[in-house]
């Protein structure tokens, strides 16, 4: 989803020499195939979207691959951009790097703060080793590598499957499914109470490009900080997301929550005053979004 988003938002901004690949192509878990594939194709710039990513279930079950693929990946990629002479590399990370009872909004100061959110800690532990090996790069060898932390992200080309999707893919399939079959209730996770915020994958491809064409790593690492954040500023509880995506789909019966199943951080909004003094901000609201995203949906998975 990501990476689709991005080579979109550069190919709309004239890049037309892209180098892209896939895990089924080449393995970034793999040092040597990373390596020789940098070595050939030598790129000025890297995009680093490439991660073992999932929702809430996946993340809490499949703890050993969550950490395993994103340590090795992010291991293989920076090493192999920096020994081929990339001049510049940007990592994408993940807001759940921050501790779970962080102060909200969250500023890129909390990393590292307090204790993580059990559900997501390896997947964390290991963004948060990518956010260091591109600090450590650039104080050791003066490498322009910098590191991008986005909010929850939803839009075309999303993961729908029930059990490792996140939570707007899921709701859309779930009402969507509910509403075909003429079905009285749908199921929503947790206790509709966590407060989350989410950016369109469009809106953060675009800030990618941002980041790539009007800020360097000084400007990042000079601020004191290791890493920019990258959301709309806006949350919403769990409970009025799924009513508004049911409104969108036209699902008209009955949600149910399910407290058995685990609701997470309690909420997870970022500060996004760096990122706007630096002069970028999203343009697609969340009704917008989804209703983007579900027309996606009707017309590749039907
Ligand atoms: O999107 P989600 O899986 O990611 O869940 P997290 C967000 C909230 O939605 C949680 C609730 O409180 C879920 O319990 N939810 C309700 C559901 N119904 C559903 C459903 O059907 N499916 C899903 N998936 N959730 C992930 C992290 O956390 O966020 C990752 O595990 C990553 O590490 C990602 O950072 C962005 O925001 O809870």
């Amino acid at each position: 989803m990501v990476g689709r988003a991005i080579v979109r938002a550069l190919e709309s901004s004239g890049y037309s020499r892209l180098i892209t690949t896939s895990s089924g192509d080449l393995d970034l878990r793999r040092q040597a195939e990373t390596q020789e594939f940098f070595q050939e194709q030598n790129p000025e710039v890297v995009i680093l979207a490439a991660a073992k990513v999932g929702g809430i279930m996946a993340n809490n079950e499949l703890r050993a691959d969550f950490l395993y693929d994103n340590l090795m990946i992010e291991a293989n990629v920076i090493e192999a951009a920096f020994r081929s002479g990339a001049e510049k590399l940007i990592f994408l990370g993940s807001s759940c790097i921050y501790p779970r009872n962080a102060e909200q909004p969250i500023q890129e100061e909390a990393l590292l703060t307090g204790v993580l959110e059990p559900t997501n800690e390896p997947y964390a532990i290991a963004k948060i080793a990518g956010i260091n090996l591109c600090e450590s790069y650039y104080r050791q060898h003066g490498a322009n590598f910098v590191s991008l932390m986005p909010t929850n992200l939803y839009g075309p080309f999303d993961n729908f499957d029930l059990h490792s999707s996140h939570v707007i893919p899921a709701l859309i399939r779930k009402f969507h499914e509910a509403r075909s079959a003429n079905a009285g209730e749908v199921e929503v996770w947790g206790t509709g109470r966590p407060m989350r915020e989410f950016l369109y994958v469009d809106d953060l491809a675009n800030a990618v490009v941002f980041f790539l064409e009007n800020v360097d790593a000084d400007a990042i690492y000079g601020q004191g900080i290791s890493h920019v954040n990258i959301g709309c500023g806006e949350d919403i509880s769990i409970g009025r997301l799924a009513s508004m995506v049911a409104k969108i789909v036209g699902f008209e019966g009955e949600i149910v929550f399910d407290p058995t199943k685990p609701d997470g951080m309690p909420r997870k909004l970022l500060d996004i005053t760096r990122l706007g003094s630096l002069g970028w901000k999203h343009s697609v609201d969340l009704d917008d979004g989804l209703r983007r995203t579900y027309d996606w949906y009707l017309a590749n998975r039907i």
